[in-house]
């Protein structure tokens, strides 16, 4: 659903671009990404996952499904990140973000596809690595299901706020998925220097938010040494800086970094999980 018939007579009037995003979100990175590639100019709307400001029924009026991010371009609203990315680049297309030829162009929609896929099973590896040093309180979770209409998200906070949290063999099975991926990914890159043939596009774009997202779980990147050389080489990108490095608060960087480590000296980090396929 790219585009949403928003109520939000407010939104209607915008001018330009309009970003409604969250630092942490990699659906968010991917966006502001592509807008620092770009050069473009646009007006930034902080929505605070932590403080739940996506629950609001000013917010669930503009996005329908209370997720960031959410653009409104001229007072229309798009929404899904890929999708977003993909109009950005039709729209602005210079410089181009996308091959010429068309099988390489269909190859580049299956790599966004498969990150899009990827989504729900970063979502619960985030939550399980990063976040459960700070489990959603009770009464923050009870606020939240009454006031955010996303019964998915709501199900899904249930479980994580609960006292056992995710079971372990989802954790170990949305873990598997992403070893998988890293490894389809490593086997392209060896071959390429980025995702399709030697352009630089929306694949790599759709895909870094997540390698990055893994890297602050201290997950082994070193395991996939031609994904680990595409990363390095991203994140030498201005935009890369501008749309992801940059927002990061170094004190929420640390803090991720010593969980994550503790988890490791306890043999529950991301890196202790043995791949079955490895
Ligand atoms: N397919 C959507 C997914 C959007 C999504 O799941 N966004 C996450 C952040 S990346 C979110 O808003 N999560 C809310 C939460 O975790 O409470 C997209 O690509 O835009």
């Amino acid at each position: 659903m790219p585009v949403f018939g928003t109520s939000n007579e407010a939104v209607k009037k915008f001018k330009g671009i309009h970003l409604y995003h969250f630092w942490l979100s990699s659906c968010s990175q991917r966006v502001r990404i592509v807008l620092a590639e770009k050069g473009l100019d646009w007006e930034s709307h902080e929505i605070d996952l932590e403080k739940q400001e996506h629950a609001t029924e000013e917010y669930q009026s503009i996005h329908p499904d209370g997720l960031v991010p959410a653009m409104v371009h001229d007072g229309v609203v798009h929404i899904e990140s890929i999708d977003i990315i993909d109009y950005l680049d039709t729209t602005y297309a210079d410089p181009p973000l996308r091959p010429t030829e068309p099988a390489a162009l269909v190859e580049m929609h299956d790599w966004m596809e498969l990150a899009d896929d990827a989504q729900h099973s970063l979502k619960l590896l985030t939550h399980e690595f990063l976040f459960r040093a700070h489990p959603m309180p009770q009464e923050v979770l009870a606020e939240f299901v009454v006031n955010h209409h996303n019964d998915e998200l709501c199900e899904f906070m249930k479980v994580f706020a609960s006292e056992n949290g995710f079971p372990k063999d989802e954790i170990e099975e949305e873990l598997q998925i992403h070893y998988d991926h890293f490894v389809t990914l490593d086997d392209v890159l060896a071959e390429s220097e980025w995702l399709v043939g030697d352009q630089f596009t929306l694949a790599d774009i759709a895909w870094v938010p997540n390698i990055h997202r893994l890297k602050l779980m201290q997950y082994p990147l070193e395991r996939h040494p031609n994904l680990a050389r595409w990363y390095e080489a991203i994140k030498q990108r201005p935009s890369y800086v501008a749309g992801l490095a940059d927002l990061e608060p170094p004190p929420a960087a640390e803090a991720f970094r010593a969980y994550s480590k503790d988890r490791a000296g306890r043999g529950t980090g991301i890196g202790n999980y043995r791949p079955l396929t490895a």
